[in-house]
């Protein structure tokens, strides 16, 4: 996929604020610090259009990034940081759940897991919910770099049985440090935003028509 676009178009913290054109939303969830807003960059190859930092929980809002003037990431407020209040995460919590719940132009949520680790009870949660739910779904393991390569496989194993990954559920092990996986998440998102990129959907992807 050729990016040759590419805006921050707004932190939304109230639904009226979400664009209204219509394009397919890719949604973007995480554990705090995942690497949600590293992989919007890689994936835009630019360098810091979505702001990452070594503060936990810094994204608060839903942060759309309108790309190619076709798609919309929409980045989302990490979970399971420890230091934010019940209040502030009961109000985060509520409207995720609106969004996922019903948002129409929403066509995938890729849900961020950090390759390092085996699942937190928290993302374990959140894909089960999702699946609940009947939301498209597709994994993403961050970090890949700093796993050695000999250990990879075993990561990504136990990644997929502790999620209890569903059968057809696409599972991409990325690297925003390297750039691993860049294409094949490409091809993924495509296919379930019915994007033409010119080339054939990957395997495991399905397209709307
Ligand atoms: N080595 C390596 N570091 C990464 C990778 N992805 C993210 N990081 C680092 O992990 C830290 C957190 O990354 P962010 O992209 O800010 O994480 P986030 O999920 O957006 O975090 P919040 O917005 O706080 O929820 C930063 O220091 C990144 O440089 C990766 O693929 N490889
Ligand atoms: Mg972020």
């Amino acid at each position: 996929m050729k990016v040759t676009k590419a805006d921050f178009i707004i932190s939304a913290v109230r639904p009226n604020q979400f664009p209204e054109d219509g394009l397919p939303e890719i949604a973007l969830c995480g554990r705090s610090n995942v690497g949600k807003s590293s992989l919007i960059n890689r994936m835009i190859n630019r360098k810091n259009l979505a702001r990452t930092s070594s503060t936990p929980g810094k994204t608060q809002q839903l942060n759309y990034y309108l790309i190619n003037d076709d798609i919309y990431f929409v980045d989302f407020p990490g979970y399971g940081y420890a230091k934010v209040s019940k209040t502030q995460r009961a109000a985060w919590g509520q409207m995720m759940e609106n969004y996922l719940l019903e948002r129409e132009p929403l066509k995938l949520v890729m849900q961020m897991i950090d390759m390092r680790h085996p699942p937190t009870k928290d993302d374990i949660m959140m894909y089960d919910w999702l699946k609940h739910h009947g939301l498209p779904v597709c994994v993403v393991t961050t970090k890949m770099d700093k796993i050695p390569r000999s250990r990879r496989a075993k990561h990504a194993k136990v990644i997929k049985e502790d999620l209890g990954l569903r059968p057809g559920d696409p599972f991409i092990q990325f690297s925003s440090e390297e750039g691993i996986g860049r294409e094949e998440l490409w091809a993924v998102i495509a296919g379930y935003a019915g994007l033409n990129t010119g080339s054939e959907p990957a395997e495991g992807t399905t397209s709307e028509e």
